[in-house]
């Protein structure tokens, strides 16, 4: 006989799922016990808030969907953030817990939640484990959370369904075709495989004709791009010599550094500048653009070329777009000449972002925002992943960190929820154990989840973590200015965040010098240790740069 839990493990094993996130209780013990038995590590975490943060960043590297368990009750609850931030940051997360079984008395109201009824509206399936559907339902919640948008799904097992033999036995189910099995990257993005079709060539030569006849045109690169389509994107731009931009969450897709590259659009430093670059643009052109990543209401208020793939996030397709392979469009339009030249049209605009890099003000004790980027640019290697939290911080790290490479830049800019930076490292570390992983965080986001450091070194995550520390909430604190309201209830204490690291057994060090910065980082790079590195700032130093 299989039991549920032990059919659930196996789904998941042969589905290629080798890690689950989580936090136990009583009640999933069993199914922990089967993913063990089944070759599945159960990566403990401290919150299961963390660990659905991290296992879907881990999920989306590996291309495949990344899984949390929790317990029920309060467990399934603190499931409420990573489940959000999955289905407004295209993350695609499995999430499991335990529920109440349905045959105890109705009496039995201790930790029952309506958790189907609490997810349904963000997760893209929701559905209870049983005996009879376990071969049917663990593999449709995988191949959901695959499908773009990516997302969300949701499963309950009751400890008591858990125990009972499962209907199909253990003969298999075959996911094969489903895209989920073996799901290592090689194969594993679901992305329809286009050819250029007669509508592709159409869509293609009417894109190369807007673009001929516009003297500014700006191609905005954003989150539902599928990274695999890097080198074609960087090919269609670089030899068409193409003035591009990206929204934070694909930074990477093509190279900062190149002449080309004119900044970060969705709300971080120097957004001015980008909203001007904008709105100074004859033709945007939306590559994957997912409006979700944009604060402003610029993409609602001028007319983008929309050349997208798959919906955006929540399912959202805007009015009259046709939806249309990436990679053969690209393809079909790299095939042809450029239509025009454009040189240099928003020169203006990128040396104005420069300049906001490095209009530094001079304090012996804080270091500018700007040359923290630069020092930790200087020595980090083109392949490091950098994760940030939510706060001014990241709007610094969003606009300012030359990425290089796809998929080494990691933010919730969806949902912007804090605490996702030292998780999403931890996530990112495991799924890319040779790339260095660097986690921007401030002082706000790091004390409310810097006890991961210990999981991190548990598990065996080493990463560098740099505390950007201002004793506030400096975002919201700058809000508070911005709404000419008094500075209230946004400063705190400090919490000593070299002794936090220390206590967590990870070493800690505090600098404002850019040059000590740089040979700390460097040195743990080399050495493959973790490193926390505590940097005082000024917060008012950040609402220049904004
Ligand atoms: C979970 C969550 N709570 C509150 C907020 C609102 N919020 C956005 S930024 C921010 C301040 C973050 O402070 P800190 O981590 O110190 O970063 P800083 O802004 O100082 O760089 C807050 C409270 C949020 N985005 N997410």
């Amino acid at each position: 006989m299989t039991s549920t839990a032990a059919a659930t493990a196996t789904v998941l094993a042969d589905a290629g799922i080798t890690r689950v996130f989580g936090l136990p209780g009583g009640e999933v013990l069993v199914l922990m016990d089967e993913l063990r038995r089944a070759g599945v590590d159960f990566v403990l975490m401290r919150h299961e808030s963390n660990a659905g943060i991290a296992a879907a960043v881990y999920g989306k590297l590996l291309g495949q969907p990344g899984v949390v368990l929790t317990t029920l009750g309060p467990g399934a609850a603190n499931l409420m953030l990573p489940l959000c931030s999955s289905y407004l940051d295209q993350e695609p997360l499995l999430a499991i817990s335990a529920q109440i079984p349905d045959d105890f008395p109705a009496s039995h109201t201790h930790q029952l939640l309506p958790l189907h009824d609490v997810y349904r509206p963000i997760a893209r399936y929701v559905d209870k484990i049983t005996g009879d559907n376990v071969f049917d339902v663990v593999p449709r919640a995988l191949k959901k959370c695959m499908e773009r948008p990516f997302g969300a799904s949701y499963l309950t097992l009751s400890a008591r369904e858990a125990l009972k033999s499962s209907a199909v036995g253990d003969t298999g189910f075959g996911v094969q075709g489903s895209g989920v099995r073996g799901s290592g990257v090689q194969g594993s993005r679901f992305r329809v495989q286009g050819s250029a079709t007669t509508e592709v060539r159409a869509e293609a030569n009417a894109l190369a004709t807007a673009l001929g006849s516009a003297k500014r045109p700006l191609v905005v690169i954003g989150l539902s791009i599928d990274p695999a389509n890097s080198a074609r994107m960087r090919r269609w731009v670089n030899e068409w010599n193409l003035p591009v931009a990206v929204t934070p969450k694909v930074k990477g897709i093509v190279d900062e550094t190149a002449a080309n590259f004119v900044g970060v659009v969705g709300g971080m430093a120097a957004d001015g500048v980008m909203c001007d670059a904008i709105a100074a643009a004859d033709l945007v052109v939306g590559l994957g653009l997912d409006p979700v990543e944009v604060d402003k209401t610029w993409h609602a208020d001028r007319p983008i070329h929309w050349v997208l793939e798959s919906p955006n996030a929540g399912g959202v397709v805007p009015t009259g777009v046709v939806l249309v392979d990436h990679a053969a469009i690209l393809d079909a339009l790299v095939e042809q000449p450029p239509p025009t030249r454009w040189p240099s049209p928003f020169k203006e605009f990128q040396d104005k972002r420069e300049r906001m890099l490095n209009d530094r003000t001079g304090s012996a004790s804080t270091m500018w925002p700007g040359d923290i980027v630069q020092a930790l640019a200087s020595v980090m290697p083109a392949e490091t992943i950098v994760t940030t939290d939510v706060g001014s911080h990241k709007y610094l790290f969003g606009q300012y960190w030359p990425s290089r490479q796809p998929e080494t830049f990691w933010m919730s800019n969806g949902l912007s929820g804090m605490s996702y930076g030292l998780s999403a490292a931890i996530g990112a570390k495991l799924a890319r154990p040779d790339a260095p992983v660097l986690a921007a965080v401030g002082d706000g986001g790091f004390s409310m989840n810097a006890q991961e450091l210990e999981s991190a070194e548990r598990v065996g995550a080493p990463f560098i973590t740099v505390v950007l520390e201002d004793g506030s909430y400096s975002l919201i604190k700058i809000s508070q200015a911005g709404k000419k309201l008094e500075p209230y209830r946004t400063d705190f204490r400090p919490i000593d965040t070299v002794k936090m690291a220390e206590a967590c057994g990870v070493a800690g060090l505090r600098t404002s010098n850019p040059d000590e910065l740089a040979a700390a980082a460097k040195q743990a790079v080399d050495r493959r240790r973790s490193l926390v590195i505590a940097v005082p700032v000024n917060d008012t130093d950040y609402s220049r740069m904004f």
